[in-house]
């Protein structure tokens, strides 16, 4: 029996207080308990996009803990405390246990049956369309959703509700990472393998924060540093000095946003110091500029980077930075017998988010370093399915499945032809990128949205503005998730769903890995799988709007069991159909070879005798991908096929530098930027509840340099106001020499309004890639009293 609404409510209320100071609860699965498991179900770890193989430990059917998996290529059996601790959230009383509803924002939700849930969510997505077209109504989904969940959704909006607003977390994320791969590689996502860290000579960690937001990945570097301690050089390029730079051979300090001045210096010592690699560059490469992508020469390049001398960079980026470790960190990477570029949300995260992965690539490139052992230009992925999911199951307004751009006809005639729709079904243009979607709502566009995974009332940038849009009585809502969140307080309808062991399905992870998750356990009280919610409710829209085109989205779905063979199903379908000849072909990686794998299987993987065997550790390579075999041109070694370069080269932008969006000033002194702790996943609604974490990291605090202290008399502990254009917090100070003089930091998990710092951050996005600017804007700050007990947040509905 689930508990009542009000007992959960208290509950709630509860345990998030008492998380806060550090009481242990009658409910917690106990430690002891833990290693009596009686058997062990394999899966993966449902947080960061390292993937890690896990193994979760049942007593009965009761989850009692998690361990890796040694033999998994992936984590070689290393788990962090978030992976080890995640089936805590399986029996959490907080659990959404049965669809909620409320016909208006201001009334209290009642529950209701999945029956009148459906109904509802169908009507008002079918009364949108019928009185507003089909460009009023939306998917908001997420990188953390099953690769089945997010094809399914999309397939329905897009052929079904005939809308490409189909869009996800992943804009705030990795967006200018897919950007960055297309034009320079003419592909997405990375060329390499976790494998090329044992092999690399040269990491250069730049704007990722390794050691917390992708740990056990970071283990492998250290190790190898470990290792080989002199061989092996790190370099890290980050603003902030973070654990990550403990490892390191140089930390790089500079002005945030400086870093496209930084790597086109390097890029001109490499020229000019001629470390580059001319055979590589003349069989592979071509030099690009501007808009139009107009074609120059090495020369035209080298004048450019004439303006980025090592002198003049140092003075554009201050901070640590001299011309003397521009040059040696320049050496460094072009002569090492394998270079490794690592970078995240320092670089995406910004309006010149795919500049700044163009210039990482073009080091990559000019030196060669790319397709050899131990090289390659890897960016990391920061959720566990961005890339499965929603990068390349098309969950993002402008891609559709199996990386085909939605404006190009003959693609998405192809996709309408094998969905057996009728030509044309699709529209041609994209839907609303995540920014413009919010400002749709915020206008009244949108009169319908399905936000699935995701809580953009605490990730969106500049929050507050846009959840005057969620807060409209005219915008129905839909919130599908696992627990109460600050985006569930702004539903119509809440719709409880299944958590990762509680279905089956499939994540994508940074090294193009698929890996299988099985249900082992019911949900919790009538939570239901994604894909379950989804078919339903497709079929009563397409009552209610007399299409049948919408029911032919889901026939070959129906009556299938959703613990198993309804996820498979639409896996089979999406693999053996769309993926089939394209980039990312997993027509090997049927479920029946992911359970055979230890550690699932990369693509491309065409046939289940390569998936069998693990897939392609490394693209593009003559003897290692299949498809380079295929697609060979020529006897060279590397065949770049990638679908958005017809020349079948790599280029080399030529891209200035530019500076952030907002720049500190007289009135906003301050660069502000925003990121993660290694104790909790984003907004917390998971990691908030589990207790261990909680006592770890009770609540975000904003990071001050020592001497930027000392200047506003702040001391360990004060209050301090955070105040930018937008909105302000106020925050404990944290005094260390982490942030560089003149920059602040804060992490964004806490649910608090008084610290909740999107409420501070700036919506500017990248013109290119439309991802948001989190990682830097302008704020001052100021102390308002001496240390105080902070209030704790209570995770609730509000009722
Ligand atoms: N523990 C934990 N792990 C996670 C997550 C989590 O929530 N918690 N989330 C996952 C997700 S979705 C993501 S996207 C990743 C994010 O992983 P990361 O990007 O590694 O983490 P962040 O803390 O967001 O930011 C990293 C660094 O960017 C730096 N930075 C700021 N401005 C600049 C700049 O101008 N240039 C450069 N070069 N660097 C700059 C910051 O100082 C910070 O140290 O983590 C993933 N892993
Ligand atoms: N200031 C600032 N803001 C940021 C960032 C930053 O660096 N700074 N980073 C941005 C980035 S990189 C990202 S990726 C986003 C992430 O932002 P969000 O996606 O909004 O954050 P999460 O907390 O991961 O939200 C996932 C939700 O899914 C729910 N959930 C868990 N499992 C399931 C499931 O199986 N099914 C369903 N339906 N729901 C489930 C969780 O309870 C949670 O509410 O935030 C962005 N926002
Ligand atoms: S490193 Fe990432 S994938 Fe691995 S256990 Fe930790 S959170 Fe999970
Ligand atoms: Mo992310």
């Amino acid at each position: 029996m689930g508990l009542s609404r009000r007992e959960f409510l208290k509950r709630t209320a509860a345990l998030t207080a008492a998380s806060l100071v550090g009481v242990k609860l009658p409910f917690e699965v106990s430690e002891a308990e833990a290693a009596d498991a009686d058997r062990w179900v394999r899966g993966t770890c449902r947080f960061c996009g390292v993937g890690c193989r896990v193994e979760l430990g049942l007593k009965g059917d009761r989850p009692v803990a998690i361990r890796g998996v040694p033999e998994s290529k992936t984590n070689l059996g290393y788990v962090c405390m978030k992976g080890m601790l995640f089936y805590k959230l399986m029996l959490h009383p907080d659990r959404l246990k049965k669809p909620l509803y409320r016909a208006r924002k201001s009334e209290s939700f009642r529950e209701i049956s999945w029956e009148e849930a459906l109904d509802i969510a169908a009507k008002k997505f079918a009364q949108a369309v019928r009185e507003h077209g089909p460009n009023s109504v939306a998917y908001y989904g997420s990188g953390q959703a099953l690769t089945e969940e997010t094809y399914l959704f999309q397939k329905i909006f897009r052929a079904g509700l005939r809308t490409n607003n189909v869009e996800g977390n992943p804009r705030l994320c990795m967006a200018s990472a897919v950007g960055g791969y297309i034009t320079s590689f003419g592909a997405d996502e990375p060329i390499g393998s976790y494998a090329d860290i044992e092999k690399a000579f040269c990491f250069f960690i730049i704007g990722s924060n390794m050691a917390e937001a992708h740990p056990v990945l970071f283990r492998r570097i250290m190790r190898r540093k470990l290792d080989h301690p002199e061989d092996v050089k790190v370099i890290n390029a980050d603003p902030r000095i973070s654990p990550t730079s403990r490892i390191a051979d140089i930390h790089l300090q500079f002005r945030p946003g400086t870093d496209l001045a930084l790597l086109n210096a390097m890029a001109y010592v490499i020229i000019e110091e001629g470390l580059y690699d001319e055979d590589f560059i003349r069989q592979y490469a071509t030099f690009r500029v501007g808009k139009k992508k107009k074609e120059v020469d090495f020369d035209t390049y080298r004048r450019f980077l004439a303006d980025y001398t090592p002198e003049r960079a140092s003075q554009i980026c201050g901070g640590n930075i001299t011309p003397d470790k521009i040059r040696q960190v320049a050496r460094w990477f072009a002569t090492s017998r394998g270079t490794m570029s690592l970078w995240t949300m320092g670089i995406n995260q910004r309006i010149r988010g795919v500049w700044a992965n163009n210039l990482i690539h073009n080091l990559h490139i000019l030196t060669g370093q790319l397709c050899k052992p131990g090289a390659d230009s890897f960016s990391l992925t920061g959720q566990p399915n961005a890339c499965g999911g929603v990068r390349e199951a098309g969950g993002l307004c402008h891609i559709l499945p199996a990386h085909r751009p939605v404006v190009k006809d003959h693609l998405r005639h192809e996709v309408e032809r094998l969905w057996g729709v009728p030509k044309g079904r699709i529209p041609k243009k994209p839907g609303y990128h995540t920014i413009a979607m919010f400002t749709a709502l915020n206008e009244g566009k949108i009169k319908a949205i399905w936000i699935n995974c995701t809580s953009p009332a605490q990730s969106l940038p500049n929050c507050d503005k846009y959840r005057k849009g969620l807060a409209r009585e005219d915008v129905f809502i839909i919130v599908s998730d696992i627990f109460p969140t600050k985006t569930t307080e702004f539903a119509n309808l809440i719709l409880p769903t299944a958590f990762h062991f509680e279905k089956t399905g499939v994540f994508g992870c940074t090294e193009r890995r698929s890996q299988l998750t099985v249900k082992v356990l019911d949900p919790p009280g009538e939570a239901k799988p994604e894909v379950w919610i989804a078919r339903e409710w497709a079929l009563k829209l397409a009552q209610e709007l007399g299409d049948p085109v919408i029911k032919k989205c889901v026939e070959p779905f129906l009556g299938l069991d959703e613990g198993y063979d309804l996820p498979k199903a639409i896996w089979d379908e999406y693999t053996q159909k769309l993926t089939a000849g394209r980039d990312n072909d997993l027509r090997g990686a049927t479920y029946e070879v992911l359970k055979k794998r230890p550690d699932g299987v990369q693509w491309p993987a065409p046939t289940e005798e390569l998936a069998l065997r693990g897939g392609t550790y490394k693209k593009f390579v003559r003897g290692i991908d299949p498809l380079a075999e295929e697609h060979a041109k020529d006897n060279k070694p590397y065949q770049f096929y990638g679908p958005a370069h017809p020349d079948r080269k790599l280029w080399i932008w030529l891209r200035p530098y530019k500076g952030a969006a907002e720049e500190p000033d007289s009135e906003y002194p301050f660069f502000l930027s925003t990121g993660r702790v290694i104790d909790h996943w984003h907004t917390a609604s998971m990691t908030g509840r589990i207790i261990e974490l909680m006592r770890a990291n009770p609540y975000a605090y904003v990071e001050i340099n020592p001497k930027d202290a000392k200047r506003l008399g702040i001391r360990p502990g004060d209050m301090v106001l955070v105040e930018s254009r937008r909105g302000h917090n106020i925050l404990p100070a944290k005094i260390y020499e982490g942030p560089m003089e003149g920059m602040v930091f804060v992490y964004w998990y806490d649910q608090h309004e008084d610290r909740l710092i999107n409420k501070v951050t700036k919506d500017a996005f990248d013109p290119g890639s439309k991802e948001p600017e989190f990682k830097i804007c302008a704020c001052r700050i100021r102390r308002v009293s001496g240390p105080r007990p902070l209030k704790p947040y209570l995770a609730q509905l509000k009722v």
